[in-house]
């Protein structure tokens, strides 16, 4: 009995492929702006390809999640970013900290554990960090980085800045309890104007193997966000330029208000989980077959083509940034390990106290 409902819920997941949210934006954005866009989403695309095989041939150790398929989410979100925002998510990072302007060559020195890498190899691909640059991490425990995102728009607020924060979460996170006591204060605060937090939650149907069905019986995740007074939209993840209109709205409101709203973006991961997930036995190949329709590079290209750009421009794009990632994985091949002595930097003790044996 529990079976065959099992199997008919998470027949339904992911199937409709984000239709409830999907309506034409009324942005209107220059073609400059879309090949803009187009380029950064193309050069995340390549480098989380270039990662995968890194990872494959053992050059990348550690763990290792791609955004392929949510490129327009952070890449949306992101061209809201004003600098000294502060943005946090969790380990499916390395979108977030290229588009904050991270190199490739830093990032991809840190996956292979060099000591030119964004955090001296010692982070690798979940704990990207990059402050100058507005990003806060790169975060492992799922759920860990939420407090630490409210708490942030409330250092904002308290020191009167004009920042806001972007904190970015997953459908697997928003089940987490970190996310209920870190939202409840978040609307809290809010009604004071105090918590200048843009909550983004990346709905990408799964977390790790468990579909949104099998892990809530409120499958509505942002109207999650009612529990604690927080507004919330809906938005398609899989358009850039639907995410952008949102993004604008919804910044612009934050940083007026200081208070917090959400946005859930319906996307859809097109890569396996992470590195061990080979068989991706929780979903059928037609569902992937059916989001790959709407990858958001393709939908791209479909408005480009619509504003009269030229195939052969679009594949120049293409042709400039995979010469980007090889550099950047030549870069990281050739660099040196860290030092020794970096073993003892960036600690809390300074020295290493070994546990007197007697
Ligand atoms: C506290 C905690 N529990 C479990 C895990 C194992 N784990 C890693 S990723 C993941 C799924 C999270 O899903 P979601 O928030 O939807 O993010 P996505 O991977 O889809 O980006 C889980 C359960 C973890 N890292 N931390
Ligand atoms: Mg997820």
């Amino acid at each position: 009995m529990a079976t065959t409902k099992r199997t008919a819920r998470r027949g339904k997941t992911g199937n409709d492929a984000g239709t409830d949210s999907r309506k034409e934006p009324q942005v209107q954005l220059e073609t400059e702006e879309l090949i803009s866009l187009y380029q950064k989403m193309v050069e995340i695309r390549l480098f989380e390809d270039a990662c995968q095989r890194g990872f494959r041939q053992g050059k990348i150790g550690g763990y290792l999640h791609l955004y392929i398929g949510q490129e327009a989410v952070a890449t949306g979100f992101l061209e809201s970013h004003r600098s000294g925002d502060r943005i946090i998510t969790a380990y499916r990072d390395h979108a977030h900290a290229l588009l904050l302007g991270a190199t490739p060559r830093q990032i991809m020195a840190e996956l292979y554990g060099k000591g030119t890498g964004l955090v001296k190899g010692k982070g690798g691909s979940m704990h990207l960090f990059d402050a100058e640059n507005d990003f806060y991490g790169g975060y492992g425990i799922v759920g860990g980085h939420i407090p630490l995102g409210v708490g942030m728009a409330f250092a904002a607020a308290y020191n009167k800045e004009d920042s806001i924060v972007q904190l970015y979460l997953g459908d697997g996170a928003i089940n987490n309890g970190a996310f209920h006591e870190a939202a409840n204060l978040s609307g809290l605060w809010g009604q004071d104007g105090l918590n200048p937090c843009l909550w983004i939650l990346e709905n990408n149907q799964y977390g790790m193997g468990t579909s949104v069905e099998r892990a809530t019986a409120n499958t509505n995740l942002a109207s999650k966000f009612d529990a604690y007074g927080i507004e919330h939209e809906q938005v398609d993840g899989m358009d850039v330029v639907a995410v952008i209109e949102s993004a604008r709205r919804a910044s612009e409101r934050v940083r007026e208000s200081g208070t917090p709203f959400a946005v859930e973006a319906l996307t859809y991961r097109i890569v396996p989980h992470g590195a061990a997930d080979f068989l991706e036995r929780y979903r059928t190949k037609e569902e992937v077959k059916k989001w790959r329709e709407r990858d958001p590079i393709g939908l791209l290209e479909q408005r480009l083509e619509d504003a009269g750009v030229e195939e052969i421009a679009i594949a120049k794009i293409r042709e400039e940034k995979q010469d980007i990632v090889a550099d950047a994985v030549k870069f990281a091949e050739e660099s040196p390990v860290p030092e020794l002595s970096e073993l003892t930097t960036d600690v809390y003790a300074s020295e290493m106290h070994v546990a007197d044996a007697g």
